[in-house]
């Protein structure tokens, strides 16, 4: 199936599975088993599956064809060459596409100059009016291919400017940025781009990124630290016309195939294999010649020859723009495509699954547990009931002094469940203490002083050890915190259980350690571009790498507001269902009294109770069986296999 069908249908699943959990969540609501915490979880969880984007980035040196590679494969049906690609440098700065509905269709552009200022892209993100923006109208090809010309513009400002916002600027034709004979340098206008267009990938939730060669990836930590590794596929591309030069290699190694394991979603693609298109050579010379260098980049980069994607991106294009059907084939851009999608799409939709699964599991049990507890409430009063026929007024008033009885232990016995909101309310508060972002402000601010004192750089890295030293003892700490709570839930429901026959299962467990693997991420991270800063540049040291230091600082405050929201949903999982279940038992036990006492009062006959509490019950029934059937609709779209869900692509 070619990408686009297979995103339609991908993100026909995931509307299917939103609308599934919205079905649920209505018919809680309707059948009055909701509240407000069951709601705000699945409002949490629709609201994730929407917010749900997949990242496509497309890494290599100048000139391989990445933006000619975007034009093929994605923008194709506007007719033209939408991205800039040309000889030389083109893409000058990083360019996400992407679909944002909140805002006009559009290019917004961050200046250069804003590199001199120690401020992520990421925080720019939250400042519009630093941006360039211009609209364009979607209608018009041509006036967004004009528009989207914005990102090859560059600007000539003096070399020592230039240093300062962090080009390699240097003499002659070997240096990336050369100062011409007036003692100026041509640098890129742009910092970052974004283009803000309602393609139909890119509504569906597609981003895409574009970068420009020349290790302009390593100037923005932002990219190689979490635009980067966190696409779900990366495409790096080499020349037939070049071959692996060292630069591609060292964007390998560097970018892709970090620490010498290709990740899952990593492709590496031969393009401008139309090069060897020789009309004096028959085709299998040709296929041979183009085998030969595939094996020749699988060797080098030491992958299976089987990934690597030989293809022509220009003549791709081309046949798809002209509708040719053979020079498509010949471009052999499908397969790349085929492959890009049975590495996104899969991997992706287990990512959703198991984030969905596991809460939607959750949330269904305890909606199941109750509606088991009315089952079980209404079978006990049913029996009570029944075994009161034919007894005199005496048994009925035995009856209700033992129900009676029973409503004061459990109001008695909720002292107890009262103590445990409060204890609950101190560890959570404790945990917080520890995860909270507060913390993690005032130790950044705190490292941040002791950089800016600092004059060697061993003192500069001793300050980043001593930074990631107290984010990690956090977390240990709220680890510890988490055990407590855990443990004591544990207890509680257990004498829940006992002394009330309140069964709730095991509380969830929860941990810090995907947070820990993010900081270790991190520091390494850290630690790595550190020591090359160090030995690299010689100027300027400490405000570079206290800019890189800000970054760092910002993704370490992201994994810490993720965390403080994961720690929240999960302490309301816990405490939730019980609270639940305590005012379904304080409900149930009023209802026994109070039929009991009718019956005794004789407003009530006993046969005419009897039928109420059968066809209660035959009611209750029918909502398990309705119930199990709305969860196993979503259970269905969560099991469904790739397969399952082709037919979807109507949506
Ligand atoms: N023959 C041939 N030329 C191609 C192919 N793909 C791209 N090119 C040409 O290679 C040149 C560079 O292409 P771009 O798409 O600008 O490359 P890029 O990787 O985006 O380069 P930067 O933006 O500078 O980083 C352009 O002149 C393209 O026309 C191809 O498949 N075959
Ligand atoms: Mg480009």
């Amino acid at each position: 199936m070619p990408l686009a069908n297979q995103f339609a249908a991908y993100a026909a699943w995931r509307a299917s599975l939103s609308s599934g959990i919205r079905e649920f969540q209505t018919w809680l609501a309707e059948n009055e088993l909701s509240d407000a915490q069951v709601d705000l979880r699945l409002d949490q969880l629709l609201g994730r599956l929407r917010e749900d984007r997949l990242n496509v980035a497309f890494v290599a040196e100048f000139s391989r064809g990445k933006s000619e590679l975007i034009n093929a494969i994605f923008l194709a049906g506007y007719g033209i060459r939408l991205l800039p690609s040309s000889a030389g440098r083109t893409t000058m700065c990083p360019t996400e596409l992407l679909y944002d509905a909140g805002k006009p269709p559009g290019i917004e552009l961050l200046p250069i100059q804003t590199r001199a200022a120690s401020t992520g892209i990421a925080e720019y993100k939250r400042h519009p009016e630093e941006w360039k923006s211009i609209c364009f109208d979607v209608d018009e090809p041509d006036a967004i291919q004009e528009a989207l010309r914005q990102v090859s513009e560059t600007i000539r400002v003096e070399s020592g400017e230039a240093r300062k916002l962090g080009f390699a600027v240097g003499p002659g034709d070997m240096a990336f940025y050369r100062i011409e004979g007036d003692g100026q340098v041509d640098i890129p206008r742009w910092r970052h781009a974004i283009i803000n267009f309602p393609h139909p990938l890119l509504k569906q939730g597609l981003t895409i990124l574009d970068t420009p060669g020349l290790n302009a990836i390593g100037a923005e930590p932002e990219l190689t630290l979490s635009l980067l590794p966190n696409a779900h596929a990366v495409l790096f591309i080499l020349g037939a016309d070049t071959g692996v030069t060292q630069s591609d290699m060292a964007i390998w190694r560097d970018y892709i195939c970090v620490g010498g394991v290709p990740q899952r979603g990593r492709l590496a693609v031969l393009n401008k294999i139309d090069g060897q298109w020789d009309e004096l050579k028959t085709s299998g010379e040709i296929d041979a010649e183009i085998q030969r260098q595939v094996d020749n980049c699988a060797h080098l980069l030491n992958l299976p020859t089987s990934q690597i994607y030989p293809i022509s991106a220009q003549k791709g294009l081309v046949a798809k723009i002209t509708g040719d059907a053979a020079l498509l084939e010949r471009s052999r851009l499908e397969r790349l495509e085929m492959a890009l999608s049975g590495e996104l799409i899969p991997a992706k939709r287990e990512i959703i699954c198991d984030n969905t699964e596991s809460e939607f599991d959750d949330i269904s049990r305890g909606v199941h547990g109750l509606l088991e507890a009315r089952l079980g409430g209404l079978a006990e009063q049913l029996a009570e009931l029944t075994e009161l026929r034919g007894k005199n007024k005496g048994v009925v008033e035995y009856m209700m002094a033992k129900i009676r009885a029973e409503k004061d232990e459990f109001e008695a016995g909720l002292q107890h469940y009262y103590a445990v909101r409060s204890v609950f309310s101190t560890l959570s508060n404790r945990l917080f203490s520890h995860l909270g972002l507060d913390a993690i402000r005032q130790l950044t601010r705190k490292t941040r002083a002791i950089m800016l004192e600092a004059v060697f750089s061993k003192s500069l890295s001793d300050a980043m050890k001593y930074f990631f030293s107290r984010t990690r003892e956090s977390l240990t700490e709220s680890n510890h915190e988490i055990g407590e709570i855990l443990a004591m839930m544990n207890a509680v429901y257990k004498r829940f259980a006992v002394e009330h026959g309140i069964n709730l299962g095991a509380p969830t467990v929860f941990s810090l350690l995907r947070y820990e693997k993010e900081i270790n991420r991190l520091q390494q991270w850290c630690d790595d571009h550190l020591n090359t800063m160090v030995s690299l540049m010689t100027h300027d040291k400490q405000n570079i790498t206290q800019k890189f230091f800000e970054e760092v600082a910002l993704q370490v405050r992201r994994a810490f507001e993720d965390a403080n929201r994961d720690a929240d949903i999960w302490l309301r999982a816990i405490m939730a269902p019980m609270e639940t279940r305590v005012r379904e038992h304080q409900i149930q036990l009023k209802r026994r009294l109070e039929s009991i006492r009718r019956i005794h009062q004789a407003t009530d006959t006993l046969e005419d109770r009897i039928a109420e509490l059968v066809s209660a019950e035959q009611e209750v029934q029918g909502q398990i069986e309705a119930f199990e059937a709305v969860v196993e609709r979503v259970n269905t779209l969560l099991l469904a296999t790739d397969a399952d869900t082709e037919h979807l692509q109507v949506a």
